[in-house]
């Protein structure tokens, strides 16, 4: 008969990090219990033969009051009854990072935020590789945390941390621990904004250093501590600390102190968060220990992520990106300011693609950035007229008369608007961005989808003019 150790284990939820956390606890000798809402998750034909208990079709609440620990993944909301009463009952429930943070014998870089996550973590991941450690690269990025521990080389691990993960994480300890930007997202799980940066904070619990963003006093632990700690901005940084440096003759440089680094311009990406995030990562791998050199080679190199502000062509002299993954106000924003400063110098503007599904989020609050960077609006999906009225009515200033509002209905049928409107040297458009600020389960599967979606269109519309 196989002895297990510790009580049962029972994991909630059997996506990605539910079957990670499975087959670890699994390997490690506990005995798994498995129960998911789904009556058929398509990850259980990858569960071990040996977990036999699965509760599929509701969350098993009498399961649960078995459990010596629940492991909960971040889909599944806490409040979620039969969780919640087992939690009040005072079983602990975790999420697959505390399994992770507990094994882990190497040091972690641990990276949150309300965007740019993805971004920063996978070139720091880069970084800690072109410097030759093996390094680890997972967590809400899409490589559960645990599958990490299948390399026994690693020497290093980054994670991209979202605050339903670090909600359930208790002193994880990292090395270097950074939330690089706070604005409302996911406030329909955490209640509101405390709530939100409450769970994120949980990033720094038992950190060694940390790195905040000057520019956002939500990212600075709370708790006093003599941590080594690097901030970064957009202004002429202090001694040791990162931000940007302009010259007499406009050339913006990334600097450390006042030591110049490297030209904004030599960078692939592009716009001012990437400069930001491109701090954020040197900060970051300064506090991981690796070298500088390496580190601004790698960044000359990085093109960017796929559907983040990516450069897509050049048609006629206009510039196409796709920022699909702007899913939130926050995000769009960032898209418009970063990129609209880049053309407004040469008096151009941005025409911008925007809508789909909302969250229930202000669209009011683009018009500042739309009036100063953006020429046309171009509205697509599910609740495009509620945000052509919020854009008319809701924002902290009135859309300026002079830029122009159509109503698309699809991707497809902005992209034919488009071509028609950039004809005309009238709309002073030299950029095009896709950067919707809601989600897009109404017209596609995913972001994934409607980039490529775009792209497709984009490039057929390169056919039709050369
Ligand atoms: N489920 C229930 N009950 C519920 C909700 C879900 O049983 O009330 C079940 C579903 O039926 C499904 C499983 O839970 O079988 C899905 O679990 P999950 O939603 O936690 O998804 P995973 O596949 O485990 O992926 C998760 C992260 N997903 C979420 O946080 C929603 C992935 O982040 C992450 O990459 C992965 O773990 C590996 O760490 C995705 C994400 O959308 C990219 N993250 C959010 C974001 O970035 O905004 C936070
Ligand atoms: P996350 O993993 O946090 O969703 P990503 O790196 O995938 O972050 O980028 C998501 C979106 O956030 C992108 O579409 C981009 O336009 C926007 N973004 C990138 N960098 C920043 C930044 N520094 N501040 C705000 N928004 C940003």
């Amino acid at each position: 008969m196989m002895i297990h150790k510790g009580g049962l284990q029972v994991v909630i939820g059997l996506g990605q990090s539910g079957l990670s956390a499975a087959k670890y606890l699994s390997e490690q000798g506990y005995r798994v219990a498995v129960t998911d809402t789904n009556p058929n998750p398509a990850l259980a034909a990858q569960l071990p033969d040996d977990i036999t208990i699965r509760q599929f079709g509701a969350i098993d609440g009498q399961l649960l009051r078995q459990a010596k620990r629940i492991i909960i993944s971040p889909g599944v909301a806490l409040t979620t009854p039969e969780v919640a009463a087992v939690r009040q009952a005072g079983t602990p429930v975790v999420s697959d990072i505390q399994l992770f943070c507990e094994a882990c014998q190497v040091p972690i870089v641990a990276i949150t935020g309300s965007n740019a996550k993805s971004t920063v973590t996978t070139l720091v991941g880069q970084m800690a590789a072109d410097a030759g450690i093996n390094v680890g690269v997972g967590g809400n990025i899409g490589v559960p945390a645990l599958t990490l521990l299948a390399n026994p080389d690693m020497a290093l691990a980054v994670l991209e941390l979202s605050s339903f993960q670090l909600e359930t994480v208790t002193n994880l300890g990292a090395q270097v621990a950074c939330v690089l930007n706070m604005s409302p997202d996911h406030l329909d799980r955490h209640g509101d904004m405390l709530g939100y940066h409450q769970a994120k904070h949980r990033i720094f619990q038992g950190a060694k250093s940390v790195v905040i963003n000057r520019e956002d006093a939500l990212t600075r632990p709370l708790v006093a501590d003599n941590l080594p700690r690097l901030s970064v901005g957009i202004h002429a940084p202090d001694r040791g600390q990162y931000g940007l440096i302009t010259q007499a003759d406009g050339t913006v440089y990334l600097a450390r102190g006042t030591e110049l680094l490297l030209a904004a311009d030599s960078l692939r990406i592009k716009g001012q968060h990437n400069l930001i995030n491109a701090l954020s990562a040197l900060a970051i791998g300064e506090l991981a220990g690796l070298p500088q050199d390496s580190m601004l080679a790698t960044l000359k190199q990085f093109g960017g992520l796929p559907h983040r502000c990516q450069f897509v062509t050049n048609i006629n002299g206009i510039d196409y990106f796709n920022d699909s993954k702007g899913t939130n106000i926050g995000s769009t924003m960032a898209a418009i300011d970063g990129l609209g400063s880049v053309y407004a110098p040469k008096g151009g503007k941005l025409l911008l693609i925007l809508g789909g599904q909302g969250k229930g989020q202000e669209f009011g609050e683009l018009t500042t950035l739309i009036n100063q960077f953006v020429s046309q609006v171009l509205l697509i999906g599910e609740d495009a007229q509620r945000i052509e009225a919020d854009l008319r009515q809701a924002g902290p200033q009135p859309i300026s008369g002079e830029v122009g509002i159509h109503q698309c209905g699809s991707l497809a049928e902005a992209v034919t608007t488009l071509s028609q409107l950039t004809k005309s040297s009238l709309s002073q458009v030299h950029a095009v961005l896709l950067s919707p600020a809601c989600a897009s389960f109404d017209q596609f599967s995913g972001y994934v989808d409607r980039g490529e979606q775009f792209i497709k269109l984009v490039q057929s519309l390169n056919e039709a003019e050369s």
